[in-house]
């Protein structure tokens, strides 16, 4: 794809204000070109805010009289399977936010639907791309730390994140699927793939539909051990929302992302310290700001991904990966033994 790309955005609620700053970030490189949400307000709230040129409340309105280079999808997760068929229908180019879907089956269909429709389809799971995560991703691509043994992957918070996104206090499966899914897959990211999973569910809030606190345990294909543990229902202070805090060992060295975005890196008996935060941008701010640049480095990754023709990092069927995960560990939960992942047979 050469020239600007034309974009649409499906979707103009909460998070999606994040990727309309980011897609004019990126002006440069594409023209979204309309916007639609089913809620009028919202689609002309964010036309006349960025400067789109048309709102739509009928995303088949939008493929029928737009010509789209791509389609970003912000919907939630209900909505994914039908707006990305739709996409494939369309033959455009799809990259939809996480959690991919409600289901399993769900999310294998649309893998399916954009492979048979030759389409590039990417999940907007964007822990990938926060700033310190690439920092740990560059230390562990060294070999700094030799083979690695064991981790602990932890987001851990009690910010109230019902009031920007009340629909999660009605969501029978919650902390892994809403959360736990970014930090599993970073788990795949930094130790590999998985041979099996562990998990117990908690549920601390009164009220919710679904559990609010989860802790994993992981066997790596590659011999390591990892922790993974999400809660929406800690008291510990300083809250560190919206980090994830994270201790790998390996047989030659060790890494500590710390709260305060400080990276701590011990190998041949000395340890350094340094700061792996992110400067605020004009459309940013604290405490959101690592994951709202994140956002610019996903949607960033997507358009050089659809240059080249190269499959993104978080596509569709690298995100099969980790929801196996997410599916294995409410598996786990529910029967009290170790499950291994589902495969894609695809
Ligand atoms: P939201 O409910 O605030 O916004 C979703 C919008 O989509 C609503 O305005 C709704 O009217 C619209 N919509 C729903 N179905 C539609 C359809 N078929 N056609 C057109 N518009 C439709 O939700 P949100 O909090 O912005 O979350 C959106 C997605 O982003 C969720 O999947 C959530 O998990 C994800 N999210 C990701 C991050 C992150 O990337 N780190 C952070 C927060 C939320
Ligand atoms: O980042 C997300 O996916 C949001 C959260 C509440 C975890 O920040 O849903």
């Amino acid at each position: 794809m050469v020239g600007k790309l034309r974009a649409g955005l499906i979707g103009c609620g909460f998070f999606a204000r994040n990727h309309l700053h980011a897609w004019r970030e990126l002006a440069d490189e594409v023209d979204l070109v309309a916007v639609c949400d089913t809620d009028a307000g919202r689609a002309e709230a964010a036309r006349q805010a960025f400067d789109v040129p048309t709102a739509y409340t009928d995303a088949a309105e939008m493929f029928s009289r737009e010509r789209l280079d791509f389609v970003d999808i912000v919907t939630t997760m209900p909505s994914h399977r039908a707006l990305v068929l739709l996409a494939a229908a369309h033959k455009v180019p799809a990259i939809v936010q996480k959690p991919f879907a409600p289901t399993w089956e769900d999310c294998v269909a649309m893998v399916e639907a954009c492979r048979d429709a030759g389409i590039p389809l990417m999940v907007h799971e964007n822990f990938r791309f926060q700033a310190p995560m690439l920092e740990v991703g560059e230390v562990l691509r060294s070999g700094a730390l030799g083979p690695l043994t064991w981790a602990r992957l932890s987001w851990r918070t009690g910010y109230d994140v019902y009031a920007g996104q009340p629909y999660l206090a009605q969501e029978k499966q919650l902390v892994i699927l809403d959360v736990g899914i970014h930090v599993l897959d970073l788990a795949r990211v930094f130790l590999g793939e998985v041979t099996r999973i562990a998990c117990e569910t908690q549920s601390i809030r009164p009220g919710l539909a679904g559990e609010d606190m989860a802790t994993m345990l992981l066997r790596h294909e590659a011999g390591a051990v990892s922790v993974v543990e999400a809660t929406y229902a800690s008291r510990r202070q300083p809250d560190t929302f919206p980090e994830t805090l994270l201790e790998i060992e390996g047989r030659d060295g060790a890494l500590a992302l710390d709260h305060g975005l400080k990276l701590r890196v011990t190998t041949g008996g000395s340890t350094t310290e340094r700061y792996v935060g992110t400067p605020l941008r004009a459309w940013t701010s604290e405490p959101w700001h690592v994951a709202q640049e994140s956002v610019l480095n996903t949607q960033r990754h997507w358009v050089e991904c659809l240059r080249a023709g190269r499959e993104p990092a978080t596509s569709g069927r690298d995100n099969l990966k980790t929801y196996a995960l997410v599916v294995a560990a409410y598996e786990a939960a529910a029967s009290g033994r170790a499950v291994a992942p589902k495969v894609w047979a695809g």
